[in-house]
């Protein structure tokens, strides 16, 4: 697995060099999902897929930028799923964005993912990796170098709540949720940016993640395989909770396609038996 975490700091160092040297505005294309694509996310997903392919533990890559699996090293042992710059939009003002990756043995789903790794591109460069059954680790790019910072751990409560989706859209219960958090003096945290919003969670050790299903969107908007997994094993594994609106844990799901979407919940355990007992699934 190391072998991967280390390509990732190099993908980590380049993207960097990416997001402020790249020629920002659309192209005339869309991904899978939908979404208009930057000329950035291309160029970042062109070079986490080279990058990759080098990888020999590498079997197979599938990107949130394209449709279907991508042949990598037939010796290979993972299938890396990625989102190349999370939030890209965002860039142009300037915000936090980052890149996700979800490390899975075997076909692609929940319980196969083995290890997941992020990098935040905000004031500094950070990276988190997790190896299932392990903690998760925190460093900071500091020159040329990777500083650890130790490893990340989530309290049994937090102040935070990075309330996601179109509020317009939220199901009535969902609404009296979020605001009786806020009434309780929770901090609106959010950005827009699931990367830097899930991670200041992580960082400030407690709080509440959401991004429900909504009126326009029954599944929300993240993706499994490339978003959603990734983090719920970060927060598993700091101490945290990850669920479906079902109350289900998210890594006990399955995708019937690779950018199928889920509603996700992250956070500490007040917050998440909060939000259960307000969706009647304790
Ligand atoms: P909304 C970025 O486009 C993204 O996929 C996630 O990074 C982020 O959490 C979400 O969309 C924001 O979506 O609907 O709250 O603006």
């Amino acid at each position: 697995m190391q072998q991967i975490f280390e390509m990732i700091k190099t993908i980590a160092i380049e993207i960097g060099d990416l997001i402020i040297n790249q020629e920002m505005g659309y192209t005339d294309d869309t991904n899978t999902t939908g979404d208009q694509q930057l000329k950035l996310d291309i160029a970042c997903d062109l070079l986490i897929e080279k990058r990759l392919k080098e990888t020999e533990i590498v079997k197979a890559i599938i990107s949130e930028e394209k449709e279907g699996v991508i042949p990598c090293n037939q010796d290979g042992e993972f299938t890396v799923c990625y989102d190349p710059l999370d939030g890209s939009s965002i860039v142009d003002a300037n915000l936090a964005v980052g890149s996700i990756f979800g490390i899975y043995k075997g076909e692609p789903k929940g319980e196969s993912l083995v290890a997941s790794a992020y990098i935040v591109f905000g004031p500094r460069i950070e990276l988190v990796t997790i190896i299932r059954g392990e903690k998760p680790y925190r460093y900071r790019l500091v020159g040329s170098s990777w500083q650890q910072l130790g490893a990340m751990s989530i309290k049994d409560k937090g102040k935070l709540n990075a309330s996601g989706g179109t509020q317009k859209y939220w199901y009535p219960k969902h609404k009296k949720f979020i605001y009786s958090l806020f009434d309780e003096g929770y901090r609106l945290r959010y950005s827009g940016g699931m990367v830097p919003d899930l991670h200041q969670i992580l960082v400030k050790e407690g709080g509440l993640f959401s991004y429900p299903g909504t009126e326009d969107s029954s599944k929300g908007k993240l993706r499994m395989l490339f978003e959603v997994f990734p983090y719920a094993l970060v927060f598993e594994a700091a101490g945290g909770y990850a669920i479906d609106e079902n109350g289900k844990r998210l890594l006990e799901l399955v995708p019937e396609h690779p950018h199928d979407k889920t509603p996700c919940f992250f956070g500490s355990n007040y917050e998440i038996n909060r939000l259960k007992e307000a969706y009647g699934v304790l």
